[in-house]
Parts: structure tokens; sequence; C-alpha cells
């Protein structure tokens, strides 16, 4: 009777791949929370194709994932920020600056409330493309570029996708936006070059020359360090 009872509160047979994921939803929704991973580098480098890819690698082993995106041109912000790089308006250089900032502070509460849900973010560009771009122009310091996104949410890992801008440039025309020539990618090369020196920071460059396979491998293996080493860390403010 005993027996037979056991029997009937057996689960059906399960794929091992099936205990693996419910294993994992159920550890990130006891304790562990998501890790935020930025992706950053000049234009060209592969950043989007590789967000991408890594948020499906994540998905189909199981872990919680999305994927963020820096300018969020769907907002109201990001649609004056999307006009301007477009050239199709005008926006003083300190503004522009200041509605890129915006444009991610009022992503944060979601951000964090996904963090806490064990939620991965895979984020294409973030703070660091705010100051590497606007501290390429004339008179604008990485000090001064830096102060309306300290606080954000810091991220546990920073891949930068290394290329020289002379590679970058082989790899097809730039578009019509603002920002897309040689010149300016250049000084936007060196300033990423003085932000990674942030000891604080966890940021790993890659060299992003390698095929997008040999790169989604190396970028994976990072990440799922990255994820292992948030265990039940708090979410950390940037540049405090
Ligand atoms: N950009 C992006 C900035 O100038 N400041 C920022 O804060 C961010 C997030 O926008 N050339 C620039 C870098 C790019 C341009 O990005 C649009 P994308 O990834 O091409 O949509
Ligand atoms: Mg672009």
């Amino acid at each position: 009777m005993v027996l037979r009872k056991q029997t009937l509160l057996l689960p059906a047979p399960v794929s091992p791949r099936v205990v693996t994921v419910v294993a994992r939803a159920a550890s990130a929704m006891a304790c562990r929370r998501g890790a935020l991973v930025v992706l950053e580098g000049v234009d060209r480098t592969g950043k989007t194709t590789q967000s991408r890819r890594l948020v499906e690698a994540l998905k189909a082993s199981g872990h919680l994932a999305e994927l963020l995106r820096f300018p969020d041109r769907t907002t109201e912000i990001g649609r004056l920020i999307s006009s301007y790089l477009e050239n199709k308006s005008n926006l003083e250089d300190h503004t522009v600056h200041l509605l890129f900032s915006a444009n991610r502070w009022e992503q944060v509460p979601l951000i964090k409330e996904k963090l806490n849900q064990g939620i991965t973010l895979v984020v294409d560009r973030y703070a660091f493309s705010g100051v590497a771009f606007t501290s390429a122009k004339e008179n604008f310091s990485l000090d001064w570029c830096k102060q309306p996104d300290v606080g954000l949410p810091k991220p546990d890992l920073i891949l930068f996708l290394q290329l020289s801008t002379l590679e970058a440039a082989k790899r097809g025309d730039f578009g019509n936006e603002r920002y897309e020539n040689s010149s300016f990618q250049e000084k936007v090369l060196q300033n990423y070059h003085h932000l990674i020196k942030d000891k604080t920071l966890n940021w790993k460059t890659i060299d992003a020359s390698k095929s997008i396979e040999e790169l989604h491998n190396e970028i994976k293996s990072f990440t799922e360090e990255a994820m292992q080493e948030v265990q039940n860390k708090p979410i950390g403010a940037l540049w405090k």
C-alpha cells in the first residue's frame, strides 16, 4: 500500500535537461541575482551580434537572460536621441550627453527588478559609450562626462571588444549617423583605453578580430564565470 502511494507521488520521468532547467530557475528564485553584463567598443566591433548570440546561448543552457541596448530608442527620450543621431535635429552637446544618461536612468527600476528576479541582463552599450563618445568632442573631460552616470547599477562584467579603427572600417562603410567617421572613432577608442584602466571595474578585453564563433565562446565563458561570482552580492553602484 505504502509502495503504491509512493509510486503515485513520483513525477513523470523527466529528461536531465529539464532537471537542469528547473534546478537553475529554482536557484535563481531562491537567492542568486542575475549578472549585469555590458558589451562595449567602437562601432563595427560586433557588439550587437555578440549580445544577441550571448542571450540565446544563455537561454539555451537554461539561464534566465534578457537583452537591453542603449540608447533605447523606443522611449520619449530615446526618440530625441535617435533623431539627433540621424541628423534630423540638433542638440547642444551637454544636453545630448545628459539625455543619453537619462535614457539609462529611466531603465534603472526595471534593471534592478530583473536582476533581483535572477535574470542576467546583457547590455549592448552602457555609460562607457556615453563617456567615450562625448569626451571625443572638444572641451569635454572624462571626469565631467562620468558624473551623470555615477550611481547607475554597476556592471558585474564589461566586455571590451577591441578592434583597430582601421580593421573596423574594413568591415564596410559606416552608416550615415552622427559620429560614424574614422577620425571621431579613433578618439573614442583612445577614451575607452583610459576607461579600461579603472581597476574597480571588471573589464575583460576581447580581441574582436577573431571569428564570430571564437568571440562568442570567449564571451560566453567570461559571462558564466561572472554569473557564478555574483552569488549573493548586492547590486553595486557605478563610479561611487
Ligand atoms: N552613443 C551611445 C553615445 O554617444 N552616448 C551614449 O551614451 C550611448 C549609449 O550612439 N555611435 C552613441 C554611440 C553610437 C550611437 O549607438 C548609437 P548604436 O549602438 O549604433 O545604436
Ligand atoms: Mg551603430
